[in-house]
């Protein structure tokens, strides 16, 4: 089993400095240690280089469109070939913007794909809904082939085409959700688990329901796209939009080892860590640890601990 790290330190898709430098303090955290004593063979990629763009006007209201189009354009290609050479994929953030190349590239290899959405945020708002014009809040928009109707040609897009049914989309987490996004969910009628049904349900009813949503009708390649906002502020305070009632850590936990059950985990962003943020050292540590934590037990790392059989008893 291989699992292959690629860094996109890219902060063009929304408009706070310091997200760019994600991937640098989740490795400094420790995460490829930690993956190679889970007993993976760890490929680091390193990180990919995203060029400046020296005129990038708005479009309609959406911020750096042509940088941010060329960012995920290279995004793509390089989560596309891992996941051809046999690797189960990390791609640490940057912003949510990302997941425009992330999960595209990974569709071109896995077109059966599913998406489990982890986010205090739907990121759903297309150019005319977006309240801020900034395109981490408009990812997912790009991808449902149901929402072609209501996406224009946004400059630096022409390379990827919608590749999504909404029914394969599950989002967990959600309690900032726009007035237009809301009528999108609705009207597509999404899977969405809001902070508050996880309060009803409790997060084993949730997961329980979310991969019986993506998996009933068949096994297939799952991609987590894991915003860090969608833990609660006081563990990860070192994030651009911070949302009060996240995610407790055992939930974020359970949710990840829940996926890594499947055994269906083929690629995972992890993003908006921005260190910039953090209050102290302390509270970037805390962010980018917690990073670690979830991604390792996205991957198998287990509360019971990872033993040998029983006839091994020393
Ligand atoms: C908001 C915030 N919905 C927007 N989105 C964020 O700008 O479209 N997503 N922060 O992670
Ligand atoms: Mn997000
Ligand atoms: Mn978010
Ligand atoms: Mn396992």
């Amino acid at each position: 089993q291989s699992v292959a790290v690629l860094g996109a330190p890219f902060s063009k898709g929304q408009k706070r400095r310091g997200v760019e430098h994600g991937p640098k303090v989740i490795r400094d955290a420790g995460l490829i240690e930690r993956l190679s004593n889970l007993d993976y063979s760890v490929h680091d990629f390193g990180d990919l280089n995203f060029h400046h763009l020296e005129r990038d006007e708005p479009y309609m209201d959406v911020n750096f469109p042509r940088t941010v189009g060329a960012a995920n354009k290279r995004l793509s290609g390089a989560v596309s070939s891992a996941v051809s050479a046999g690797h189960t994929l990390i791609m640490l953030g940057g912003d949510h913007s990302l997941a425009i190349g992330s999960v595209s590239g990974h569709a071109q290899q896995c077109p059966d794909l599913c998406l489990i959405w982890v986010d205090a945020h739907a990121d759903i708002n297309t150019p005319t809904t977006s309240p801020s014009g900034n395109l981490h809040g408009l990812p997912v928009a790009f991808m449902l082939k149901e929402l072609q109707d209501k996406m224009p040609d946004i400059p630096g897009f022409s390379w990827t085409k919608p590749f999504l049914n909404s029914r394969d989309l599950v989002y967990i987490g959600l309690r900032d959700v726009d007035p237009g996004e809301y009528q999108i969910l609705k009207s597509l009628g999404i899977q969405y688990f809001t902070m508050r049904d996880i309060d009803r349900l409790g997060i084993q009813r949730v997961m329980e329901v979310t991969l019986d949503h993506v998996l009933a009708r068949k096994q297939r390649p799952i991609h987590l796209s894991f915003d860090i906002d969608a833990f609660d502020p006081s563990l990860a305070p070192a994030t651009g939009t911070p949302v009060n009632g996240g995610l407790t850590y055992r939930e974020g936990i359970y949710i990840a080892e829940e996926i890594h059950n499947t055994g269906l985990l083929s690629v995972m962003d992890l993003v908006e860590v921005n260190p910039v943020l953090g209050a102290s050292p302390e509270a970037v540590e805390a962010t980018a640890s917690l990073a670690v934590d979830v991604i390792a037990s996205s991957l198998g790392q287990t509360r019971e601990g990872a033993h040998a059989s029983m006839d091994e008893i020393p």
